[in-house]
C-alpha cells in the first residue's frame, strides 16, 4: 500500500529544497521511478504534476544556461579577471565592489562569469569573474569555448595566480592565444600575505589596502581611459566622465547627448590641455586626461 498521495505530494516538495538544474531533473526522475504507475486517480495526478515539474526544470536549464554566460556591459569598461581556479578571483572582486560573492577553499567555485560594478577615479567600471579555465578549454572543454568569448569581448584582463604558484597561468596563456583572445593585461600574484609576488606580477592581498589600490591603479591604466570633468555652466562641481582617447572636445558633448554635440560650438577648458585657464576652444580641440570642460552651445 504506499502512502497517502497528499503526503507523497508533500515528500516530493521536501525532496526538491535546494536541488536546481541537473540534481533537480535527477531527482524528479527518480521520484518518477518509485510512483505507482497508476492510470487515474491522484497518483495518475500525481505523476503528472512530478512530469510538469521536470518539463520545466529541463526549460528553465536551457535558459539559465544561455543567460547566465553573457555578461550585461555596464560602465565605461569591462575587465575580465582570468585564472586558475582557487586563485582568489571572487575575494579580489569582492573587496573591490560591494557585491556578495561565493568565495571557497577548493576549486570552481564560481561557475559562471559574475559581473561586479566598482568605482574607479569615479567612474564606473565593470569587473567580471571568469571561472576558472581548463586545459582544453579553447576546444570547448568545460564550457570553455563560451567563457573565452566572453574575455574576447572584453577590453582588458587581469590574470590572478597565486603567488606560490605563478606556472599555474601556463596552460591558461596557451588557451588564450589557441582562442585568439588578445587584450591589454595586468598579471597579478594573488595572497600576498602569504608568500611574496614573483617578479613581473604585481602582489595584491585582500587583506592589504595599500595593495588593493595599486591593483585599482593599475586597473585604470589598463583601461586605456582617460577622465574629464564636466562643467555645466553655473554648477561649481564638476563630474568626471570617462572617455577613450584621442577624444575631443565633441565627443566629450555626445557623452552629453546627441543634441548638444550637434549644437556645440566649442567649450572653455581648464586643465591639461589648456594654455590658460578657462581657454575658449573650438569643437575638435583634443581633451587631455584631467581636463575641466564647460560645453558651449548655441
Ligand atoms: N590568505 C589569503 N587567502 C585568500 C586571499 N584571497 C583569497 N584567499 C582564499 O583563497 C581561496 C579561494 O578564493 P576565491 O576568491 O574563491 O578564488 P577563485 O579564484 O574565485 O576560485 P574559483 O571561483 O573556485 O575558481 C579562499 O579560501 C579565499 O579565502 C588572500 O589575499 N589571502
Ligand atoms: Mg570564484
Amino acid at each position: 500500500m504506499p502512502m497517502p498521495h497528499r503526503t507523497y505530494r508533500q515528500v516530493i516538495k521536501r525532496r526538491l529544497v535546494g536541488k536546481e538544474g541537473g540534481e533537480r531533473r535527477r531527482e524528479l526522475q527518480a521520484i518518477l521511478g518509485e510512483l505507482p504507475n497508476y492510470k487515474n486517480g491522484p497518483y495518475a495526478d500525481l505523476r503528472k504534476w512530478v512530469q510538469s515539474r521536470l518539463e520545466e526544470t529541463r526549460t528553465r536549464s536551457r535558459v539559465v544556461h544561455r543567460d547566465s554566460i553573457a555578461v550585461q556591459r555596464e560602465g565605461a569598461a569591462q575587465v575580465a579577471f582570468v585564472g586558475p581556479p582557487n586563485a582568489g578571483k571572487s575575494s579580489l572582486l569582492q573587496s573591490l565592489s560591494n557585491i556578495q560573492i561565493k568565495t571557497g577553499d577548493y576549486a570552481f567555485t564560481t561557475t559562471r562569469p559574475i559581473p561586479a560594478l566598482t568605482r574607479i577615479r569615479g567612474v564606473l567600471l565593470q569587473l567580471v569573474e571568469i571561472p576558472g579555465l581548463i586545459e582544453g578549454a579553447a576546444d570547448d572543454r568545460g564550457g570553455g569555448r563560451s567563457l573565452l568569448g566572453v574575455i574576447r569581448g572584453a577590453d582588458a584582463m587581469v590574470l590572478c595566480h597565486e603567488a606560490t604558484r605563478p606556472s599555474t597561468l601556463d596552460p591558461i596563456r596557451r588557451e588564450l592565444t589557441a582562442a585568439g583572445v588578445e587584450l591589454p593585461t595586468l598579471v597579478v600574484a594573488t595572497k600576498t600575505d602569504e608568500a611574496a609576488a614573483p617578479a613581473g606580477s604585481l602582489g595584491v592581498s585582500v587583506l592589504d589596502d595599500a595593495s588593493l589600490d595599486e591593483l585599482r591603479d593599475a586597473i585604470w591604466s589598463l583601461t586605456g581611459l582617460i577622465r574629464v570633468f564636466l562643467r555645466r555652466p553655473g554648477e561649481a562641481d564638476a563630474e568626471p566622465f570617462a572617455l577613450r582617447p584621442p577624444a575631443t572636445v565633441v565627443d566629450v558633448a555626445e557623452t552629453i547627448h546627441q543634441e548638444v554635440a550637434d549644437e556645440c560650438r566649442g567649450a572653455r577648458v581648464w586643465g591639461p590641455s589648456a594654455r590658460f585657464a578657462g581657454q575658449r576652444v573650438g569643437r575638435e580641440h583634443a581633451v587631455a586626461d584631467g581636463d575641466t570642460i564647460e560645453v558651449l552651445t548655441r
